[in-house]
């Protein structure tokens, strides 16, 4: 029995430009349809045996949508998510988990954060001129080892009045309004009714935590460390079952403390080129730019003092992680490494 864990993962570093790059290529040679769902690149961190996995628990692909192009609609049992780093288009999630679907097309725009829980039927349109790449994460290797998975087709193709840009999902109208739960819902599926966490919240909630803690009220997780959770507006918990998403702000001239915890991280930078440090591994990042923290691996971000090409004159973070497992079974720990 080891006295800590030891990850098998490595922390590893996938930068944006390549990924981009290769996402494109993509575009060019690789078609999608029923049979060929998504034209997805899956990171694999390259201690886990040639497996498309990024931690232990946690798939993470860049995936690439060409003008007027559908992705078929399917369900299964793994939860997801979609992260904008760049872009926009439609994703049309499809309205639950019954027989048939009942699409909502959700809008979706640089640093919007996109939720589907398992089993919900879902379909992806590009309805803009061009090309749209944005970041995918899945619980897929925890289901692969658990044994759990399940998969069906939906329709070959979605209805035309599904295949429209609306400004707001069904869902956003439905459950976005801060702190008011619509009486008209009952019973509630697992995982997040709100379909759509957009960057404008996102933005002004992290703002307001610096504010605050300028004006001396606290409000920060540390000095210069601004951070927020993604919730489930119906019962607060994590937006999905097993997986956990957040967004930290750490402005310039700040350091976050290293910490280490049980469970696996991924990272995208959203903002800013500053200096990150997994394990023993540091790196200089900028947009885009994506890296694993394996279990009890510390980890932490500085961000220098002085001019910035970020537009919220800082280094943005977006993360996932698997810790509603790790919290559910009662193995999460954390430990501050300074
Ligand atoms: O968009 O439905 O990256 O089903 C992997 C599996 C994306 C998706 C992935 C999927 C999807
Ligand atoms: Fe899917």
């Amino acid at each position: 029995m080891p006295a800590h864990p030891r990850s098998r993962a490595v922390p590893h570093l996938w930068r944006w430009e390549n990924l981009l790059r290769l996402a494109a290529q993509a575009g060019d040679i690789v078609p999608v349809g029923r049979g060929g769902e998504r034209r997805a690149i899956a990171l694999a961190n390259p201690a886990l045996g040639g497996r498309p996995f990024a931690t232990p628990t946690l798939w993470a692909a860049i995936q690439y949508l060409m003008p007027g192009e559908d992705a078929p609609e399917h369900r299964h049992t793994q939860h997801a998510f979609r992260f904008v780093v760049e872009g926009s288009g439609v994703w049309t999630v499809v309205g639950g988990t019954g027989d048939t679907a009942d699409g909502d097309a959700v809008p979706m725009r640089r640093g919007d954060f996109l939720p589907q829980a398992g089993w919900n039927w879902h379909a992806h349109h590009n309805a803009t001129a061009e090309p749209m790449a944005w970041i995918d994460g899945l619980d897929i290797p925890f289901q692969y080892v658990m044994e759990s998975q399940f998969f069906e087709f939906g329709r070959a193709e979605i209805s035309d009045a599904e295949r429209i840009t609306p400004q707001r999902s069904r869902s956003e109208r439905l459950w976005g309004h801060p702190g008011l739960r619509p009486l008209s819902v009952g019973a509630v599926a697992p995982g997040s009714p709100l379909l759509a966490y957009k960057w404008e919240n996102t933005d002004a909630a992290l703002n307001d935590q610096l504010l605050l803690e300028k004006e001396g009220y606290g409000g920060t997780v540390e000095p210069g460390h601004a951070a927020v959770r993604f919730s489930n507006p119906h019962d607060g918990t994590d937006v999905l079952p097993t997986m956990r998403a957040e967004f930290h702000r750490v402005t310039r001239g700040s350091e976050t403390a290293p910490v280490r915890e049980t469970g696996s991280s991924v990272y995208q930078v959203f903002d800013g080129s500053d200096t990150v440090t997994v394990g023993d591994k540091s790196w200089s990042v900028t947009r885009g730019d994506l890296f694993v923290v394996p279990s009890w691996e510390p980890f932490s971000a500085r961000s220098e003092a002085g001019d910035t090409d970020s537009d919220s004159g800082a280094l943005d973070l977006f993360r996932f992680s698997d810790a509603p497992v790790f919290e559910a079974l009662q193995l999460d720990r954390q430990e501050i490494t300074r």
